[in-house]
């Protein structure tokens, strides 16, 4: 029999898509998006469209694993990428499970959960709690699995805390500090807007389902400008291209301020309102002229004053600012200033105008009852220190009082995702270090696994998903029975607290309960969303009833370019009945400490940071202290077509990717070092070295070079681009600085 489930996709992906999932027999046969979502709009990215080879993979971890031999790769010797991966494949002994070579030996969940408690309370009793650290992040952003049961579990242990930033958090700390809020622009709006930025945000490639809108807004005549060190996908599409030198988009932004403020093209009536420090940010712009901000940034006097005034008078504008310009020392700074460009002319106010980074803010369910922190207290009677995930190699091989002694990872793959892998993996092959992973697959990070726990991917569990690329909620259903033996995150951690004999009740908690508990929060948008009714309905809008409408205005120009009257709601695409454009900042409203637009913080200033904004160059950047011998920008970029690092060992998918494995030059670097096109390269600097292939082909310009992330298993000599990034914190945010690096790049003769 055929029936058709309703999931949502929880990869670490703005989109959060609504998946429709055809299963026949007890067998998922079929995958696609969701027409009645109105993001998802029908159509899956190019990774997902093929899910069921990563579901049905015969790759998948389908049974609790233990290690047989020292920790590390070298249990696949003399191997190469692609035959390590497939000689991992090779049936074991027992039921035919997929067993890299002899690393492992199959176990029972019985003895699995036997060994990890027995293991973990020897090292609380010799160590105390905090010598465990938990270590996950976006393997799923399902509220459950993501963050509940694993959290209440580490929690009444007593464990350390995990500080996870290794993404977002510079970010969200400068758009917070000037608007108090993860909120901005839903992705229906951009097909109303005439003026689209988009700023180191790779929209095309990593936020796939805004474009069809940008498109929209195109076919009207809208503008797309792309600010970007790389010539990506998005960038190849734009109207107007500007490569940026990585790292100065605060002198960019404080240069289009410069003109904006200078050539009055500002909402004098929006900024006396809503926003504060106006003065301050005037003074503070003087000293940014055009001129100026092109000698940091490499984009043309000309071009600066021509992208400021065509985005102060092109209305509606706006700016889609993704998570590139954040990967940066001063990230933090950088995120603040372009939060600033909005506020200062007013776009808040119209339908299509406005700024989107993370709109997460809007979701807020209740993460105490999921997570309950107060556990903390119950076994330590105080929070457990807090650990940063950036820095995971420091805390492996230099952390003390206590030392790290078990590392319990799900999650994520941090022997591929964290930088400095050198330090890293050093960490990682402790051989007094107890090392858990809980895994769909056999990744870099299993390679150092004491013990292997299968996991279910989103077809085999229920879930509640958020986004945060839109505002719609949905329950993720259950499509078939985990494969082998997975279970997911929620069932292993309340199997394992069972097993230390945790008794309070949270740990017995339903899957349902738990989702009811999540979305009765004291968040008014949350307010009339069920769980009953988002199984019936699937997707549910965030309620934002009258706010919706709260100062809302379609512009005269709007309603001739969209055929929408001057109202609210009606005749915009996007909206279905009576839901309306949702504008946080229409009239102000802030959640700010002074409740309006921070243009000087006085937040910030207490912490010893500036509390209006300056440029400062990274100091590992062309402009920078840090660079002395190596004077090549890198870029250790994402993969269009995975996802980080999930996705990168399924042949279908990796197929998709030919750039992996290289290093793009510009033709001037390239011949100063006799490099051709294709030659063998060694990529270097004082953390590590990595060998790729060339290809001179215009992607960077002069002075950067770019490469992308991958598995250290299928790179020559097990280097991934990490061993060259470094675990340096963000000026916010305590974020990972992956877009600072310096490199030096000669030809490999082996
Ligand atoms: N296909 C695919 N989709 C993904 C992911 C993936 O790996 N693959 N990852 C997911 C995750 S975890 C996230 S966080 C999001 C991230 O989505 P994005 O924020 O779009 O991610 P990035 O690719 O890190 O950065 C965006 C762009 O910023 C550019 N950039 C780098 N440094 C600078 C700079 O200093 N200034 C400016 N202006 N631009 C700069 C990069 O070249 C890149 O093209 O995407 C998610 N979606
Ligand atoms: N050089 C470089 N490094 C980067 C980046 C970059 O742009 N360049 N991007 C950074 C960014 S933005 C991010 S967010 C991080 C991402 O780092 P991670 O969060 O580690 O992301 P992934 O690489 O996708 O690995 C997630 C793992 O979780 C597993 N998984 C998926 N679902 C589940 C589940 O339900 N349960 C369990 N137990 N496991 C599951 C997957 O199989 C996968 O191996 O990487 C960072 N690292
Ligand atoms: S990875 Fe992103 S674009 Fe692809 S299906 Fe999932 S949510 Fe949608
Ligand atoms: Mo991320």
């Amino acid at each position: 029999m055929k029936r058709v489930v309703h999931a949502a996709c929880p990869h670490d992906c703005p989109d959060a898509c609504g998946v429709l999932i055809t299963i026949e027999d007890g067998r998922a046969t079929g995958i696609q998006g969701d027409l009645e979502h109105p993001v998802t709009r029908g159509f899956l990215c190019a990774k997902v469209a093929k899910y069921l080879d990563r579901v049905y993979s015969p790759e998948r971890v389908l049974y609790p694993m233990r290690r047989v031999v020292a920790k590390g790769p070298a249990a696949y010797p003399g191997e190469g990428a692609r035959a390590t991966l497939e000689r991992s494949c090779a049936p074991h002994g027992r039921a035919g499970a997929p067993v890299p070579t002899r690393a492992f030996e199959r176990i029972s969940w019985g003895e699995a959960l036997d060994e990890i408690t027995h293991r973990l309370r020897r090292i609380v009793a010799e160590y105390g709690c905090e010598s465990i650290l938990p270590y996950s992040y976006g393997g799923t952003l399902g509220a459950l699995n993501g963050a509940s049961m694993d959290r209440r579990f580490f929690h009444r242990l007593g464990a350390s805390q995990l500080e996870r930033s290794i993404c977002s958090s510079a970010g969200e700390e400068g758009l917070k500090s000037v608007i108090g809020a993860k909120l901005g622009t839903e992705p229906e709006q951009f097909a109303h807007s005439r003026y689209i930025i988009a700023w180191g945000s790779n929209i095309h490639g990593n936020n796939v389902h805004l474009w069809p809108f940008i498109e929209e807004a195109r076919r009207k005549g809208a503008k797309l400008v792309v600010i970007d060190p790389y010539r990506t996908r998005t960038a190849k599409c734009a109207d107007w291209y500007l490569p940026i030198n990585p790292g100065t988009d605060a002198a960019l932004a404080l240069g289009l301020m410069h003109v904006i403020i200078n050539e009055s093209l500002f909402d004098a009536d929006y900024v006396s309102r809503y926003t504060i420090g106006f003065d301050d940010l005037k003074a503070r712009a003087q000293q940014y002229p055009p001129e100026k901000v092109a000698h940091w940034t490499g984009i043309s006097a000309d071009d600066v004053r021509k992208l400021a005034r065509e985005y102060a008078t092109a209305r509606p504008s706006v700016i889609r600012v993704n998570y590139g310009i954040q990967r940066s020392e001063r990230g933090g700074m950088s995120m603040r200033a372009v939060t600033m460009l909005p506020c200062l002319i007013g776009s808040w106010k119209e339908v299509g105008g406005g700024l989107q980074l993370s709109l997460s803010g809007a979701h807020g369910l209740n993460k105490g009852a999921l997570e309950m922190p107060e556990l903390m207290q119950k076994a330590l009677g105080r929070p457990a220190r807090i650990v940063n995930m950036v820095q995971l190699g420091k805390a492996l091989n230099s952390l003390a009082a206590p030392p790290i002694q078990a590392l319990f990872v799900y999650n994520s793959n941090p022997a591929a995702v964290c930088p400095n892998h050198n330090e890293v993996v050093r960490g990682l092959k402790r051989p007094d270090l107890f090392t858990v992973v809980h895994e769909q697959f056999f990744t870099d990070t299993t390679d150092y696994a004491d013990i292997v726990l299968p996991a279910t991917t989103f077809f085999e569990h229920k879930d509640l998903q958020t986004a945060y690329g839109h505002y719609h909620v949905q329950v993720s259903n259950q499509a078939i029975e985990p494969v082998g033996e997975c279970r997911s995150n929620v069932e292993m951690f309340r199997a394992l607290a069972e097993r230390m004999g945790f008794e309070e009740e949270c740990f017995r908690e339903t899957v349902d309960s738990m989702i009811d508990r999540a979305l009765d929060a004291p968040n008014p948008w949350l307010r009339g969303i069920t769980r009953e009714r988002l199984e019936r309905e699937h997707r549910i809008r965030l309620n934002f009833g009258a706010s919706n409408r709260a100062g809302t205005s379609v512009s005269p120009v709007q309603a001739e370019h969209t055929g929408a009257p001057d109202k609210p709601g009606f005749g915009l695409t996007g909206w279905k009945n009576s839901a309306a454009p949702f504008l946080p900042f229409a009239e102000g409203n802030f959640p700010t400490p002074s409740g309006k637009a921070e243009f000087y913080s006085e937040a910030l200033k207490r912490r010893g940071l500036d509390p209006v904004v300056a440029f400062t160059p990274p100091d590992e950047s062309r402009h920078g202290s840090k660079s002395a011998g190596f004077p090549l920008e890198l870029l250790a970029r994402k993969a269009d077509n995975h996802l980080n690092s999930s996705f990168a060992n399924l042949p279908s998918v990796r197929k998709m990717e030919p750039g992996i494995g290289n290093l793009e030059m510009h033709p001037t670097d390239a011949e100063a070092r006799g490099i051709r096109d294709g030659d063998r390269v060694r990529a270097f600097n004082s953390r590590g070295e990595i060998v790729l292939q060339a290809r001179v082909d215009g992607a960077v310009p002069a002075g950067m070079v770019a490469a992308r992330l991958d598995w250290a298993r299928f790179s020559p000599g097990g280097a991934n681009i990490n061993v060259l990034t470094s675990e340096k914190l963000t000026d916010m945010g305590n974020a990972a600085t992956f877009y600072s690096v310096c490199v030096e790049v000669e030809l490999f003769r082996a």
